[in-house]
């Protein structure tokens, strides 16, 4: 209870930070965008992680102004860049399930002038599973503004092949699991290769999670992996960080 309450103050307290972690492709090493992930800061008990907080805002509801805090400010930050890189957002299950989310977008694309294809929303396979149909329409409207969605932590849910089937997603992130035992597991490295053949198929493109090594890397290179993400190729850091690249590309 204490921290729901906590929760729901701390947009106007503040508390909120963004971190941003790099999207890279995997050939050329260009980057595509970065990732945007939250961080509290709570007064008392120190630095939470989402992982702790995120599934008691969306309980509590107050993921919903939490949510549009992260995409306005998010979107404002982008705005500035002066180059052609991506923001990729989170976005919540229950965000999804609110029938104004798609204005939110609307609004906070016209509000920060952000290009809409320079904003990405990552959305889990549990976001769709709920209200199937309403969540599908939500996407769609979002999607013709000219926003991207890509399917998050692909490869751990229930229904990956029919949630594929049923929703034209722009891009298939590929869960960090699988590039942990890509060296020790064969069977790890044989889905990921399947997993590339139906994003190409589709003609969807596949970033991967979690490359914290040169040699994870240099496997993803050899598969024909498009993106990839993670410690090796950049932490989330405050965006300060990043800002000093922002001015050499702008
Ligand atoms: O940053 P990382 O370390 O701990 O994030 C953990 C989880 O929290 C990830 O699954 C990530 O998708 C989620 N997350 C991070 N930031 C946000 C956010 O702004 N909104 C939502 N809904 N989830 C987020
Ligand atoms: O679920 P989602 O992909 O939105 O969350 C990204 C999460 O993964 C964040 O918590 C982020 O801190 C974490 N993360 C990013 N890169 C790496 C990595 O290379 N290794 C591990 N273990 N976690 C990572
Ligand atoms: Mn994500
Ligand atoms: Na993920």
């Amino acid at each position: 209870r204490l921290i729901a309450n906590d929760l729901w103050q701390a947009v106007d307290r503040k508390e909120l930070q963004l971190h941003y972690q790099v999207q890279k492709a995997v050939h050329s090493g260009e980057t595509i965008g970065y990732e945007v992930l939250l961080r509290w800061h709570h007064p008392s008990r120190g630095t939470i992680p989402p992982s702790e907080f995120i599934p008691i805002a969306e309980e509590c509801g107050a993921i919903l102004p939490i949510g549009e805090w992260v995409l306005r400010e998010a979107c404002r930050e982008a705005a500035t860049w002066g180059n052609e890189q991506k923001i990729a957002v989170n976005l919540s299950p229950v965000q999804l399930a609110n029938a104004d989310v798609a204005d939110l977008v609307h609004r906070v694309l016209l509000e920060t002038g952000l290009s809409p294809r320079r904003l990405e929303l990552e959305i889990t396979e549990s976001t769709i599973i709920g209200d199937k149909e309403r969540a599908l329409a939500t996407l769609r409207r979002i999607k013709a503004f000219g926003v991207t969605i890509a399917i998050d932590d692909f490869g751990t849910g229930y229904s990956s092949l029919e949630t594929l089937r049923a929703f034209p997603f722009d891009k298939i992130k590929l869960d960090r699991s699988f590039m942990s035992e890509v060296e020790a597991s064969p069977e790890a490295k044989a889905i990921i290769r399947a997993i590339l053949a139906l994003g190409h198929t589709l003609r969807v493109p596949v970033l991967a999670e979690g490359v914290e090594t040169r040699s994870q890397l240099d496997i993803l290179l050899d598969e024909g992996c498009d993106e990839a993400q993670g410690y090796f190729l950049g932490r989330p850091v405050p965006v300060g960080h990043i800002r000093p690249a922002m001015e050499k590309t702008a």
